[in-house]
């Protein structure tokens, strides 16, 4: 089919037209209404007229950047990358990925289950709701992607095939480069400008050389390790969940880089939220929950994934009789401290960018009062260099929750 772009009226005649949602729907009288709150793609909500509770979710990608405008052009191919990583990670991680109902690289688009029991994280997290199996399941969720889709476990040709089905996902990942890595460190007219404007903080952000080069290093690693299959975007507004099952949804920036990367997206957000609330709500307890889920998680996923390694041993990598089994233990418990070094520092890039580049986040943006908000940057960033400049020295969960607690005391 030709790619059109859709609206509110013509994306039920597109789903008419096909049998596998129409199996669902079991009906032709449906309703539509955008929903998409996102930066890049529109999202709606498809639902029965007479069978409400029959519904379901069509995204498409449009070519051009939604939260910037028609004016800055973005290639619509990013959805067949996003189509790629879901099916790739419904295979390793099911019960994290929303049933898929169809999907077309033509028309960029993909209709999927309706995630209407789940909130997105960042709201929940906002309204200070504890999900109760959050850290198991998304540990459970990191580890088996990043796992499976690595040499530790695929053999040389698969891993190869599977860069070769991803890595020209090229727009997407230069994406990444500039507003991740780079716009957000330096005077760019992408910025959030009026803040930056005779701003302190950004001056002393933007000359601090030190940060800079760290920042590169990192940048490097993004541009060129190819270790796994990464979700790419895996923000606390690329969850959806509720107290028994957490979805992974939005991997249209997927391909194959760095291990550390997408726990680092994660860690990033759950920081800058555990900031919001140390500045808004000051709740301590609710601090506290936040503290242990950063914790939780990372022990959880350094285990599961040793676990899963310990398991299938042969790959690409390791070759049986090649190393004996003490050395071999060592060999990976290193592996797996150098992945959690990374995650900090790609967590210290990703808060820091949200601070004063494009696409910040309602955890600190969205704070009103101009003073209060000062005080979250400011908390932010401290932590965000503290990341950077000491990812690489990090050796137990214990150096993280410190970075994160010294830079927080008001
Ligand atoms: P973008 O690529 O533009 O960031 P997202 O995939 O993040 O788009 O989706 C934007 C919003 O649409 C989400 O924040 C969520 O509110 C809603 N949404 C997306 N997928 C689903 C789903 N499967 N079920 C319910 N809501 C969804
Ligand atoms: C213009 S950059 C938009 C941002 O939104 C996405 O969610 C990614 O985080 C990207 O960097
Ligand atoms: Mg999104």
């Amino acid at each position: 089919m030709k790619y059109e772009i859709l609206d509110k009226n013509s994306v039920i005649d597109y789903l008419l037209e096909i049998k596998d949602v129409m199996n669902y729907f079991c009906d032709k009288e449906l309703k539509a209404k955008e929903i998409g709150d996102g930066n890049l793609n529109f999202v709606f909500l498809v639902s029965s007229i007479k069978n409400p509770e029959k519904a379901l979710i069509v995204k498409q990608a449009v070519p051009y950047l939604r939260c910037i405008g028609e004016d800055f052009p973005l290639d619509r191919k990013r959805m067949t990358f996003e189509i790629r990583a879901l099916i790739e990670f419904s295979k390793l991680a099911s019960s994290a990925i929303p049933k898929l109902h169809h999907t077309s690289e033509d028309m960029s688009v993909v209709v999927m289950q309706y995630l209407g029991e789940h909130q997105i994280l960042r709201a929940g997290l906002l309204k200070q709701h504890k999900y109760l199996s959050f850290s198991e399941q998304i540990s459970s969720y990191l580890a088996n992607t990043l796992f499976y889709t690595s040499s530790l476990y695929l053999q040389s040709t698969q891993k190869r095939e599977l860069i070769d089905q991803f890595n020209s996902n090229t727009e997407l990942c230069k994406l990444t480069e500039d507003f991740v890595f780079t716009f957000a460190f330096m005077d760019n007219e992408t910025n959030d400008n009026e803040n930056v404007k005779d701003n302190k903080l950004a001056k002393k952000l933007f000359d601090d050389m030190q940060f800079k080069q760290r920042v590169l290093e990192l940048k490097y690693k993004f541009m060129t390790q190819s270790d796994c299959l990464l979700h790419g975007d895996l923000h606390t507004g690329s969850i959806m969940l509720n107290d028994k099952e957490t979805f992974v949804i939005d991997p249209e920036f997927s391909f194959v880089g760095p291990f550390g990367f997408d726990i680092g997206a994660l860690l990033a957000n759950l920081v800058n939220n555990y900031i919001h609330h140390i500045i808004v709500t000051e709740n301590e307890e609710y601090q506290d929950w936040i503290i242990k889920n950063i914790s939780d998680i990372l022990c959880m996923f350094n285990h599961k994934f040793l676990k899963l390694w310990n398991k299938d041993e042969s790959s690409a990598l390791i070759v049986d009789g090649f190393i004996n089994k003490d050395s071999l233990m060592k060999y990976k418990e290193n592996f797996v401290k150098s992945i959690l070094r990374d995650s900090v520092g790609f967590a210290g890039c990703k808060m820091a960018r949200r601070v004063f580049g494009v696409a910040g986040v309602e955890d600190i943006r969205g704070i009103e009062d101009k003073g209060l908000r000062q005080k979250a940057e400011s908390m932010a960033i401290n932590i965000a260099k503290d990341f950077v400049l000491k990812y690489n020295s990090i050796n137990e969960m214990e150096d993280i929750i410190n970075i994160i607690k010294d830079n927080s005391a008001r």
